[in-house]
Formats: C-alpha cells, structure tokens, sequence
C-alpha cells in the first residue's frame, strides 16, 4: 500500500511538473526565464553568497498551491555562475536533521562561509535557530550543536511563539561574526570565531522610524552598513543604514514594494560580478502561486551617489 502511495504520488509530481518531496540524487541544470527564476518547485526566503566564480542560492521549499500555511520540510541549494544558467542540487537539509525541532517548520535561513566550512543558519518556526554545517557549500549539511542556537528565551522583549525566525549573519572586514534575527523585535548578538556559540549579549535593535516585521539582512558597501528588513504586512522591504553593525541605525525608507499575490517578501542582497542584486520572493507562478507556494526572483538594485539605494523595480523579465 505504502509503495502504491508513493508510486502515485511520483507520478502526480511528475505531470505536474512539481515535488513536494525531493528525490534527486544528482545535480539538476536549467535556465532562468525571467522571474521568477524557478519553475518547477516553489522556493521562498533567499539567502545567497558568492565564492569565486559563483553565486550560491539557498532556499526554503513552499509545498504546492492551495495550501492555508506555510509548509516547508527542507531547504533547497542552487548555484549559478551568469544568473541564468542554475544547477539544482540535491536536498541537502531538512527539517527532521534537527531532531529538536518539535515544530517541523523548515523557515528561512542564511548559509556563510568560514574557515572552509559552510555554516547554514536556520530557523524552525517556534523550536529556535539552529546551524547546519558542512564541508561544501551544496551540503550535505548535520546539526551542527544537536540543539538550538537561539531560542525565545534569547528573544527577552518577544512574547510570540515564532519570535525567534529568520537569522541573518555577517562577517564583517576585522573578522567579527554577528547573527540577526526576530519576528516583531529584532535581536542581534556577536558570534564567536567558531561560528557555532554566542559571544556575549544579545542585543535588541531599535531606532527612529524602525517598524520591523522579520527577516533582517546585513551587507555592507563603502564602509556602510545597511540593515534591510521586512516592514508592515501585507510586507514591504525598508532599510537603515550605520557606521558600524553594532548601530546606531538611521532609518532610510521603503526599499522593495508588497510582491505581487505573497505576504511576505523576504529579501537578500549582495554584489555579484561588480552588479548589486535583490532576490526576494513573490507569489507570482500562475496558477498556484500564493503566499504559501512562493517563488524566488532576482532583480537589480542600484545606489544612488549618497550611498542610498533606489527603490526596487520588481520585473517579470528578472536579470537575464
Ligand atoms: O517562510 C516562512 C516565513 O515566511 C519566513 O521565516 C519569513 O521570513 C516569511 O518569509
């Protein structure tokens, strides 16, 4: 019967052209056709880094349309070296790796590189932040600690189940490691050389003009830190900017409008061969895109001369 099932269940999954579960055991090729840059799958809450040659995508993985909540069980990695050609890789973390995660919730993440291992944080809806680590950046990524990073205990302003989601981390030029992260509050603390331990406070951010919903992302540009996040829901994307990642942050405005037919928007934003870029995600895959069967885009983010960033131009064309 069980057999049956899963036979069944491929075969639907195949027409349909979508998994929900994946069984690819090889890296897969295709070519983005625009926005999003993803068909075959639902893919949510980028996160991205360049090595060498290429950019790594890392991806949540909404299951297909129709569904009333987000239901996510593993995480996705990409790479591409033109942002048009992308190899698929075979899932290299789930939800169920890190056995403390009661809630079953694989929600968004950041993966970095240090001292040659790959660091992949992850959050797991209200069970906490937890670290995958592995030697390549395509995985396969273990539990790094066998228990969370953070947890609400951590999130000490936040009364909500899921406060403590989304962590973002940056390794600034000195070598000093931070992790950010929260829902409603956003928290952030240093991370110790190793990558896998706290290193003294936390910390909560707050500032003039701050109306944070999640989904924190740090970069730096000429010296400048810009502190990115998801503001408001139906979400929009605003961002402030520092001389130093421990703050003070000045609030800068609205970066990214709501994403067409999706709640959330979910941001990353990196240099890539001398070109900025902002992936997020929308709803946009007709007929069963949603705000719970996401789709990743990638379009172009330009500066002006002050150093702050012009609004996003959200396009179906994407950067091809
Ligand atoms: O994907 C689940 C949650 O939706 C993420 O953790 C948030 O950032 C929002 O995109």
């Amino acid at each position: 019967m069980k057999t049956f099932l899963l036979s069944a269940l491929l075969v639907i999954s195949f027409f349909s052209g979508f998994t929900q579960i994946n069984l690819q055991t090889e890296p897969a090729h295709f070519t983005a056709k625009g926005n999003p840059i993803i068909t075959n799958k639902y893919t949510a809450d980028p996160a991205a880094f360049v090595e060498g040659d290429k950019l790594w995508l890392f991806a949540g993985h909404d299951f297909e349309g129709g569904q009333k909540n987000y239901k996510m069980k593993d995480w996705l990695v990409y790479s591409t070296s033109d942002l048009k050609n992308w190899t698929e890789y075979p899932v290299s973390m789930k939800i169920t790796d890190f056995k403390w995660a009661k809630s079953g919730d694989a929600f968004a993440g950041q993966a970095i590189k240090r001292n040659g291992k790959y660091y992949w944080y992850i959050s797991t809806n209200w069970s906490g932040i937890g670290v995958g680590i592995a030697d390549k950046p395509e995985g396969p990524y273990l539990d790094a600690l066998g228990k969370p990073l953070l947890t609400n205990k951590d999130c000490f302003d936040s009364k909500h189940s899921w406060a403590c989601i989304d962590p973002s981390v940056f390794i600034d030029n000195d070598g000093q490691a931070y992790i950010f992260w929260g829902n409603r509050e956003c928290y952030y603390a240093k991370l110790k050389e190793n990558m896998i331990e706290i290193d003294g406070e936390v910390k909560r951010i707050n500032f003039d003009g701050l109306d944070y919903t999640e989904a924190p992302w740090i970069h730096k540009r000429n010296n400048l830190y810009y502190l990115s996040y998801v503001t408001g829901f139906p979400e929009k994307i605003a961002y402030a900017t520092s001389k130093s990642p421990n703050g003070p942050w000045v609030y800068k405005g609205v970066l990214n409008e709501i994403a067409g037919n999706s709640n959330t928007n979910h941001q990353a934003i990196l240099e890539f061969k001398g070109e900025w870029y902002f992936i997020y995600h929308n709803g946009g895959i007709q007929t069963d895109g949603g705000s719970y069967s996401r789709s990743i885009c990638i379009d172009k983010l330009f500066y002006n001369k002050d150093g702050t960033i012009k609004r996003i131009v959200m396009t179906s064309e994407g950067v091809n």
